[in-house]
């Protein structure tokens, strides 16, 4: 059987890794773009080098041209510009917005029948604008933010509790931000759930508390260490999970962005929520139940989303 084809667009921090996790999981064949001339050509190729010592057999392709994508299995998104010192949320959402137009019309074009993962921040708003833009089936473009801020989530309980990381389970809903909403109830160790855990004596309410703040602002805390730039190597293997369930039909239940049709009382917007990626795309919505407290979180949450989506509408009318 012919190999998959994995298009990654933008070939900065994250889509350089993406390229080299493709490649030892052999996913398949990986086109790697980017409209700065040579770094994806230059990516590619050391990552081709790499393949006889790591071991793995996939065809790598650098290019500053959309036709090399055609008819991709998967695309992952992460092209854009990040925020500069002097530059509103507006200026970059605007920037951003365009890039959103030209990759979408690139896909459109080129790879009509991929499954779509934009990672490319303000992650709610840029995945809505990459869905209108591409004008492929909503189930066929998701954001991916709740697998890393569920890594994240998960990492540092397993840190508290010295477990292995495979036993954590952990659930974050709702918009890529600050006001995430961490599910404690849902999260726990092989099937114990976190207040279970507190009970049990194995830690105490103000860690588990101070672990959910730690997760939301879990991106923050390694730009502040970066200086430049943004975490990738979490990014990049979140963004290829989501990918492999859906090549390999693995039917994964997963948090993502995704596009919403009255679930969770919300309409025609995308949110983090649990899904299942299979061979169909976003192959269900998980609808779990919430409480007051959490639900007031989700709300506060989908309040930013929508107003986020309605300063892209403005900046952007055509994009509907
Ligand atoms: P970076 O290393 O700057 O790579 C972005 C790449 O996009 C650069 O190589 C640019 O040349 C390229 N680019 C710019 N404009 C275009 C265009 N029109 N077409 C094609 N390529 C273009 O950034 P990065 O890889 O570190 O991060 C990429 C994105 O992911 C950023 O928007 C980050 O904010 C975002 N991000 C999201 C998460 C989430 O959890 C959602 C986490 C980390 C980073």
């Amino acid at each position: 059987m012919a190999r998959a084809k994995i298009a990654l667009i933008g070939a900065g921090q994250i889509g350089g890794t993406l390229a080299l996790l493709a490649g030892l999981k052999e996913l398949g064949d990986v086109v790697l773009f980017d409209v700065a001339e040579g770094v994806p050509q230059g990516k590619s190729l050391d990552i081709a080098e790499a393949a006889p010592v790591l071991g793995f057999d996939a065809k790598l392709v650098g290019t500053n041209g959309y036709e090399a994508i055609e008819g991709a299995d998967v695309v992952i998104v992460t092209a854009g510009v990040p925020r500069k010192p002097g530059m509103s949320r507006s200026d970059l959402l605007g920037i951003n917005l365009k890039v959103m137009e030209q990759v979408g019309a690139g896909i459109a074009k080129f790879a009509p029948d991929a499954f779509v993962i934009c990672i490319t921040n303000p992650l709610d708003a840029m995945v809505w604008a990459l869905q209108k833009a591409s004008g492929l089936p909503t189930h066929k473009v998701v954001g991916m933010a709740g697998v890393l801020d569920s890594a994240r989530f998960r990492y540092f309980l397993a840190d508290e509790f010295n477990v292995s990381v495979e036993d954590v389970t952990a659930f974050v809903l709702g918009g890529h931000g600050d006001d995430m909403v961490p599910l404690v109830r849902y999260s726990g160790v092989a099937g114990i759930p976190l207040p279970d855990l507190v009970k049990m004596g194995w830690t105490t309410q103000e860690k588990v508390d101070a672990i959910v703040e730690r997760t939301r602002k879990g991106g923050g805390e390694i730009v502040n260490l970066l200086k430049t730039g943004s975490a990738f190597y979490a990014p990049a293997a979140s963004a290829i999970e989501m990918a492999t369930s859906y090549l390999r039909d693995k039917k994964r239940l997963l948090p993502a962005a995704a596009y919403l049709a009255g679930q969770y009382g919300v309409d025609k917007l995308y949110l983090g929520v649990p899904v299942i990626i299979g061979a169909g795309g976003v192959e269900r919505i998980v609808e779990i139940s919430l409480d007051g407290a959490e639900q007031a979180m989700l709300d506060k949450s989908i309040a930013s989303v929508q107003e986020l989506v309605a300063e892209c509408r403005k900046i952007a009318p055509d994009l509907g």
